[in-house]
């Protein structure tokens, strides 16, 4: 797809969501053990926990699990039929299947709450995330091989990608649905907003003196590194390659494991 193409739907899909997972919490402990998401990039359900891990600002280990791959094979095997979302917390633990009952063992153990009625499986949610998945033309959703055909293990990273990224993100989605129709396993670093000069494209942050996250936060530890927060940012420990935009990180995972 052609790539303003690509980020003008990804808007779209974003603004059919309200652009919930731009904003995250401002003060939040990772949990000991990271989080692991068996997820669909394009599946409705999936989207609504993944805004979730945004605004709670947690990262997560993504285990994409694209229809017709091998991992959503292996899901069904090991969860008895279970299909993504389901969610793995060593921290409880816990083994959560289903976007509502993540939902409220996310609330629970990170907030110590119950979910608003917004954040459950309501008809709005439902309609507006499907709408969101129709528009990105079924991306996110179908596994690059089949089953009977899986990656040479020439072309299998032994190591997780790591993506910076936020759920909004138009930049980040394509990269994000890239990922699960290849099944490369990531670290998803959820850098959502945290306060109103972190908003805006990176270029150009919506604040009038130079820009500046939020101390002691993810988003001040990227500063530190790389000057400014841009994302997405892809790292891929197996090759040694870092790198910004994503039109030029499409590229490089096609190229390299596509
Ligand atoms: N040309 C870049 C644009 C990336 C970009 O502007 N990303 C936005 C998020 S969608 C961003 O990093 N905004 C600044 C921030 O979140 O602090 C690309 O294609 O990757």
């Amino acid at each position: 797809m052609n790539h303003l193409l690509n980020i003008t739907t990804s808007s779209l899909a974003s603004t059919y969501r309200f652009w919930r997972g731009t904003v995250a919490s401002k003060h939040i402990e990772q949990p000991e053990e990271t989080l692991i998401l068996f997820d669909q990039e394009g599946g409705s359900k999936c989207r609504l926990v993944r805004e979730i891990l945004t605004e709670f600002d947690l990262n997560v280990i993504i285990a994409p699990c694209p229809e017709g791959g091998e991992n959503l094979a292996k899901l069904k095997s090991a969860f008895n039929g279970a299909t993504p979302p389901v969610l793995v917390d060593s921290n409880n633990p816990n083994v959560v299947q289903g976007a509502e009952d993540i939902t409220h063992h996310l609330f629970q153990q990170y907030r110590g709450t119950k979910p608003p009625k917004a954040c459950l499986g309501q008809l709005r949610s439902t309609l507006t995330s499907k709408l969101a998945s129709g528009v990105r033309l079924g991306a996110g959703i179908k596994a690059r091989r089949s089953r009977k055909q899986p990656t040479p293990p020439s072309q299998q990273p032994d190591l997780p990608l790591i993506l910076y990224s936020f759920e909004s993100s138009p930049f980040s989605r394509p990269v994000r649905e890239k990922l699960c129709e290849l099944e490369l396993t990531y670290i998803l670093i959820n850098l959502g907003k945290q306060q109103f000069s972190d908003m805006g494209p990176a270029q150009f942050h919506w604040s009038l003196k130079p820009y500046k996250p939020l101390p002691n936060t993810k988003r001040d530890e990227f500063f530190k590194q790389h000057g400014n927060v841009q994302v997405p940012y892809l790292m891929d420990p197996n090759t040694g390659v870092d790198m910004f935009e994503s039109k030029d990180i499409l590229r490089y995972l096609e190229e390299r494991y596509g």
